[in-house]
Order: C-alpha cells, then structure tokens, then sequence
C-alpha cells in the first residue's frame, strides 16, 4: 500500500514538473489551465499591425467564384442538380479525367479583367476574393504543378494574373481562396488508414506547398489567403501542416492575413485550438450565416469575416437560380451593415459565367449596393462595433468619435430612439450630406433623434457626433422605488 502510494505521488511530482516546464515554453501565459500545443494559435489576440487593420477597415469584399463547374452551371447528362454548381462533379459522381475534359471548353471570350475590376470598383468593395483553385482542382493560373490549368485550355490564359493586375490597378485587395481538398489529385485522402495513405498524403502536402509558393511567388500583392476543404480527417491528423502553412505563407509575404479555417491544432481542433485561441488571423466559421445581432457579441473579440452566397447556396454559376430563394439587394446590404456593426468583414459572393460575363441579377446587385456605398460609405469602411444597445430600427457602427445609426425600420413615431453608455453624451446629428438632425435628451443616457424632414425611400444613416464626457456633471437622479 506504502508503495502504490509512493508510485503515485511520484508520478502526480514527475507530470507537475513535465507540465510547469512545457508550460514555459509558451509566452506569454493566459490562463493557467492551458495545455501545451505546438500547432496552436501563433499569436494571441488581435493583430494590430498595419496589413490586419487594412484587411479589417476594408470592410466589404467581393468572393468570385470561378471555374470549370461554370461551363456545366449544375445540369450534368440532362439532368439539373439543386445542389450547389461547384460541386456538381460530386453530385453527379462524374469522374475526374471526365471531368477535366471540360478544359476542352474553357473559352471565356468575353473575360476582360478590366471590366471585372471596374464592376467591383463601382460596387464599392475594398478586396475581391478569388478561387484560384477550388475543390475541382482546375487552376486558373499556369501552375507548372498540375495538369489541370487555364494554360492547357483553349483560352489559355493567365486569367488569374490579369484579374490580380486589374483588381490592384483600382486600388482594390486581392485575397486567394484556395482548396486544400483536391478531387484530380490521386495522392489526396480523406483519411490516414494506412502507411500507403500516409506516403501518398505526404506527396500532397509537398505538392500542396509547391503550389502555395508558386502563387506567393507569381504574385506577390496578394494579401490574404483563405483556405478552404480543410475538414477532412486527414487534415485534422496533420495539424502540423496547417502551422507550418500560415508560417511558410507569412515568412514569404510579410503581413499576409490567413484564415482559422486552415488551421488544426495538435490534437485536430479546428478554427479555435484546444485552449480556445484562434488560429489564423479571423475567423472564417461564418459562411451564409451571420452572428445574433445581440446573443453573439463575443465576436467582438476577434476579427472575423463572413461569406455570402446570393441565392440560398450558390457559390459557382447556376443556369437556374430559380430552384431557390434570391436575396434582394436590400437584404444583401443589411447583411453588410450587420457583419460592420459587430465588428466583422462582409463579402458577396459572384458566380461568374463560363462566357467570362456576369448575369443580369449580379450586375444589378453590383450596381444597387455601389450606388448605396456611394451616397452612405462611411458607416462601412473603416468602422467598427460601437458598443451601444441594440435598437430595433437598425443598426450601429462607429468610427473615432462618429457612431453611425443605419436605419432599416423607421419607426411611426418618428422617434429614434438611442442609448448612449454611460458617460457618453451625443453633441450632433446630422446626415451624411451635413443637414442637421434634431436630438433631444429625454432621459439619462437616453435621446430622441429625429427622423430626416424628407422621408426617406431606402435605408439611410445619421451620423452621431460623440464625447465620451466621463467627467461631465450628471444632472439626473435615479428613481427611489
Ligand atoms: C462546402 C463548401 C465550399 N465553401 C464555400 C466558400 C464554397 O466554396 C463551397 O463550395
């Protein structure tokens, strides 16, 4: 019994030591609980250099959507599958050399760069999100790893390099997405059951490397690299990879951005390791969703962007958008506004044609919120969660010591209400282009802001001169009850 008890006790010193000196290894230390993790998150907290808060003031992005999925626009032997277009080579268990026998018909003769460059530009966005490579495993540019590229199609050409040229020429960021999954790669495996899997992985994982270095290397202005088909178990076996990704890419391109979804830590957690830090640089968890305007605020806590789609789940192009409902410009816009509101980025998804046009419905989307982002902008770009109590007349962000009201229902009273945090008094209202908004204080922390004399006809924005006076005199007095 003196024994076991001796072994125990031995044991219980020998693990307190192996975890103190493990647990030094890591600085600085938030909690003490933590366990060690080589492959956790790289650093702790928001990043506060000067590419992060460009990625994050940039605040709305377009996603483009393109390749070889295009040409069939989900309808495979006559058949039109309701799934989402780019996956279609999945529904319909269409091989892979069949598949690849698209390229054959990869001719995008209207494709003009410029003309994409100058859409978004009019749209508004600040960064335009391109698949360079989706699950497909077609490349749109020359990767001299792969068979499978724009340069062995009729058209040819480089078509990524011409968008990354024309995109940067407007001033716009671009971001890569890229799969990691990849459905024309024999060496890819879902999981690790064998030694024969582990080899052929490893080849992935070299060829994957190859290719992220040749678009790090071929162009260099990209800014951010969101990865994508990262969820399989194999992946989450070689959480390493995942670490040794974000560095490779970080070392090659100072201040690239990298999204949580790439990442798995030692032991397979995704996203958010087993200590809870994000890995990456924001989180990348919400796609087609938003957080709850006021249950989901820990958000706020760290930078995050949303993906959207149009139509319910259509990423790649759809020759019919019928079979599912498609969001006005309106809601695309208010879910812009909601995404800035908490603190979050926002990107619209585009599934251009396999003719290198864009349909109607897209163009007019563009057109639609560009014409907003024109006339109301600057409650977007470069703003932030403000902080204050949600109203149910819209939505607020801020910037400096401007908090902006974007109002989606107007109320029938006229009245807006607003609550201001304690110690912050509201000195102005005005609307964008300057006329001023009547304000009245009618209670503690509490105002009354008018609506504009001319009833508007779309969601518009009073813009809220504060001062966080903490030291002026408090005039009211709390109830005795
Ligand atoms: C599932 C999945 C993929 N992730 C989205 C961003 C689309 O690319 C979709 O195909």
């Amino acid at each position: 019994m003196k024994k076991i008890l001796r072994v125990i006790l031995l044991c219980s010193l020998f693990a307190t030591t192996t975890f103190a000196q493990q647990q030094q290894q890591r600085q600085p230390l938030p909690a003490e609980q933590e366990i060690p993790l080589k492959y956790g998150a790289d650093h702790l907290g928001k990043r506060h250099d000067a590419a992060m808060q460009k990625f994050r003031d940039n605040r709305l992005g377009a996603f483009i959507h393109w390749g070889l999925y295009a040409i069939p626009g989900g309808e495979w032997n006559g058949k039109v599958y309701n799934g989402a277009a780019e996956w279609l080579k999945s529904w319909a268990k269409v091989p892979a050399d069949e598949w690849m026998k698209l390229m054959e018909q990869w001719n995008p003769e209207k494709f003009n760069a410029k003309t994409w460059a100058k859409m978004a530009k009019k749209m508004g966005v600040k960064y335009v999100k391109i698949t360079t490579k989706h699950h497909e495993g077609f490349c749109l540019w020359p990767s001299k790893y792969s068979r499978y590229t724009v340069a062995q199609t009729p058209h040819k050409r480089d078509v990524l390099g011409e968008m990354v040229k024309a995109y940067n020429d407007e001033g716009i960021d671009v971001h890569f997405y890229f799969s990691v999954m990849d459905w024309s790669n024999p060496d890819y495996r879902y999981d690790i059951k064998s030694k024969e899997d582990e080899v052929a992985f490893a080849r992935f994982l070299e060829f994957t490397d190859n290719q992220l270095k040749e678009l790090a290397t071929r162009y260099p202005t990209v800014k951010d690299f969101w990865f994508d088909g990262t969820w399989d178990a194999s992946i989450k076996k070689n959480g390493w990879w995942t670490a040794h990704a974000e560095r490779m890419l970080k070392e090659m391109l100072p201040g690239v951005t990298v999204n949580s979804r790439l990442r798995a830590d030692d032991y397979g957690k995704r996203h958010f390791d087993s200590n809870g830090h994000l890995m990456g640089d924001y989180e990348s968890g919400y796609e087609r969703r938003l957080p709850h305007p006021v249950k989901d605020l820990k958000v706020t806590r760290w930078d995050w962007e949303a993906v959207m789609t149009v139509p319910e789940n259509q990423w790649g192009y759809h020759k019919d958008w019928s079979i599912s409902y498609v969001k006005t410009p309106l809601e695309v816009l208010e879910r812009i506004v909601h995404a800035v509101s908490m603190g979050g980025n926002m990107v619209v998804n585009f599934g251009p044609q396999p003719d290198g046009d864009f349909r109607a419905e897209e163009k007019n989307l563009a057109e639609a919120i560009g014409k907003w982002m024109q006339r109301y902008g600057e409650c977007i770009y470069g703003c932030d969660y403000a902080g204050w109590e949600k109203q149910s007349w819209g939505y607020f962000t801020r910037k400096d010591k401007q908090v902006y009201m974007v109002v989606f229902n107007p109320p029938y009273s006229q009245k807006l209400v607003v609550k201001t945090p304690k110690g912050t008094k509201i000195t102005k209202a005005e609307l964008p282009d300057g006329e001023e908004i009547g304000v009245i204080e009618i209670a503690r922390n509490e105002y009354n802001v008018s609506m504009p004399r001319k009833q508007p006809t779309e969601p518009f924005v009073i813009r809220l001169q504060i001062e966080d006076a903490a030291s002026a005199a408090d005039k009211y007095r709390d109830a005795l009850t």
